[in-house]
């Protein structure tokens, strides 16, 4: 399965949620599908778009919010795992894209690639819903369950590491910060 068909799959549903991913590949993948003013690219802070997305699913009740993560950017904020069961905010569906690569700084291989399992690790650390998905029919099935079962999901998707021949697009950063932003404003905060 590639990144791109699966994000392709899912981009119609994605119009009613908070979309918050990681950055460089997937971010310009997404974008590349169309963009949304309820998408943000979290550019540089890699591991942390399953804390930005827990905190907008707590503040946001009403909302489903979707993260689009990487298993090197997962690898480095484990923790986030925890923190995510601790709160369960069962409006959060968190996909890992798992290439068992750093892609977007050149492929080097992360510890997925020698055996370690982050769907594994995210039902140790308490999240409630977790599953490893290998083709596209069995992904974009898991990702309408998750989001119909309204509870805390960790959907690891093992796809090729290949990604888009470059990550620049022309929506700058403070110009998606700021319309995010707006539209994070515009939701009601309770459900
Ligand atoms: C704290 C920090 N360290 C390193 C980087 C550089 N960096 C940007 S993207 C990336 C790889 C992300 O890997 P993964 O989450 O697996 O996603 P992929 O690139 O494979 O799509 C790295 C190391 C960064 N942005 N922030």
């Amino acid at each position: 399965m590639k990144r791109l068909e699966a994000i392709a799959a899912i981009h119609g549903r994605l119009q009613d949620c908070i979309v918050v991913t990681i950055m460089g590949a997937v971010a310009a993948e997404l974008q590349s599908l169309g963009h949304r003013p309820n998408f943000f690219y979290l550019q540089h802070a890699m591991g942390l778009a399953s804390s930005v997305g827990l905190g907008i699913a707590l503040s946001k009740p009403a909302a489903r919010v979707v993260v689009l993560d990487g298993d090197g950017s997962v690898l480095m904020n484990l923790g986030g795992l925890t923190t995510l069961a601790r709160y369960r905010p069962r409006n959060l569906t968190h996909v890992v894209f798992d290439n068992e690569s750093l892609l977007s700084v050149g492929g080097f291989p992360t510890a997925t690639a020698t055996g370690s399992d982050i769907a594994g690790m995210a039902a140790a650390a308490g999240i409630p819903r977790t599953a490893t998905v290998r083709t596209l029919d069995d992904f974009t099935a898991a990702f309408d369950a998750a989001l119909a079962a309204d509870d805390l999901t960790t959907l690891v998707a093992k796809v090729e590491a290949v990604g888009p021949a470059g990550f620049v697009t022309d929506l700058g950063l403070l110009e998606n910060r700021f319309q995010f932003a707006r539209h994070l404003r515009g939701l009601p905060e309770t459900p």
